[in-house]
């Protein structure tokens, strides 16, 4: 979670900031350009069909750095959704209150070539690449505006780190299903080459049917690949199960209940791939 942050002094009250396009420098366009090459060659056997027609819809393969003015005149006619550029993380509630108004919050530097595998703090191709297209559909575009709602509401009831661990498994390391496959479709996988890769391929994370209770109750990790991947079913699902649900009983539960360390399983999850260090960890042999 976000919260001991200083506002950058040219950033306005909302924190948001000019994404000044035309002062992006050759370099940078061209990180740019080798993220996204690598990303669009690998992903559209691994990524939920919807990302790449967000993709495509919003004239993302057009070289560079994408200015927010060009960005947001095609997103805004599709859902009503608008990128706006920020210094870097800003608070949870500004954060949710961008959210609950259909504006998602990009920052507007992109890293250096020496960070291309990995960065602590999202960068613009993290966010703008990995969250944006998704914008594009409908679904998926009710349930991030659903999702700053109800941050504004946990906030109220001191339950942001219920709220950050649903953002974490859902729109940052989510899974769907796509038939009988599994796809990929949280914005932190979708934008790293190597989690692109692990999350999918990899026996050694579990993978558990998603269920806004257990998701709410269990811990994540900032600095390494997931050791926990939540699938959905769609993402009506995963709207019906956020906007339509009563959260007061489910938040009156959690404060009773101890959170779930990374890694372990409950006899209660739906299961479709156990971990191999899930094994390690219960001392079975896999
Ligand atoms: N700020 N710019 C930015 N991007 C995020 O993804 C973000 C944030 N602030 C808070 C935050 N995410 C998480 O703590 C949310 O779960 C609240
Ligand atoms: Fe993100």
């Amino acid at each position: 979670m976000a919260t001991d942050l200083t506002r950058p002094s040219h950033a306005a009250p909302d924190w948001t900031v000019a994404q000044d396009w035309h002062s992006y420098s050759a370099e940078e366009h061209t990180v740019w350009d080798r993220l996204f090459a690598r990303q669009a060659e690998m992903l559209p056997a691994r990524v939920v069909p919807a990302f790449m027609e967000g993709l495509d819809m919003l004239r993302m393969t057009k070289p560079g750095i994408p200015d927010f003015d060009e960005l947001n005149a095609r997103l805004s006619d599709a859902t009503g959704w608008q990128v706006v550029a920020v210094p870097g993380l800003v608070p949870d509630e500004i954060f949710f209150e961008h959210l609950a108004n259909r504006r998602f919050v990009a920052g507007r530097f992109i890293r250096t070539p020496e960070q291309l595998d990995y960065l602590q703090e999202p960068d613009i191709f993290h966010d703008v690449f990995g969250h944006v297209p998704l914008l594009v559909h409908p679904v998926f575009a009710d349930y991030m505006q659903a999702y700053g709602e109800g941050g504004l509401r946990a906030a109220k009831l001191g339950m942001i780190e219920a709220l950050a661990r649903l953002y974490w498994y859902t729109v940052e390391f989510g899974l769907i299903r796509d038939g009988s496959d599994l796809k990929l479709y949280g914005a932190g996988i979708v934008s790293s080459y190597g989690e692109s890769v692990f999350a999918l391929d990899d026996p050694s994370p579990n993978r558990i049917g998603f269920d806004i209770e257990r998701v709410m109750r269990t811990r994540y990790r900032i600095d390494d690949y997931q050791q926990n991947y939540f699938v959905i079913d769609s993402f009506e699902d995963l709207l019906r199960q956020t906007r339509d649900t009563d959260f007061g009983p489910i938040y009156e539960r959690l404060r009773d209940r101890d959170a779930i360390d990374v890694g372990d399983l409950l006899p209660s999850d739906r299961i479709l791939h156990v971990g191999t260090q899930a094994y390690a960890k219960a001392g079975v042999r896999a």
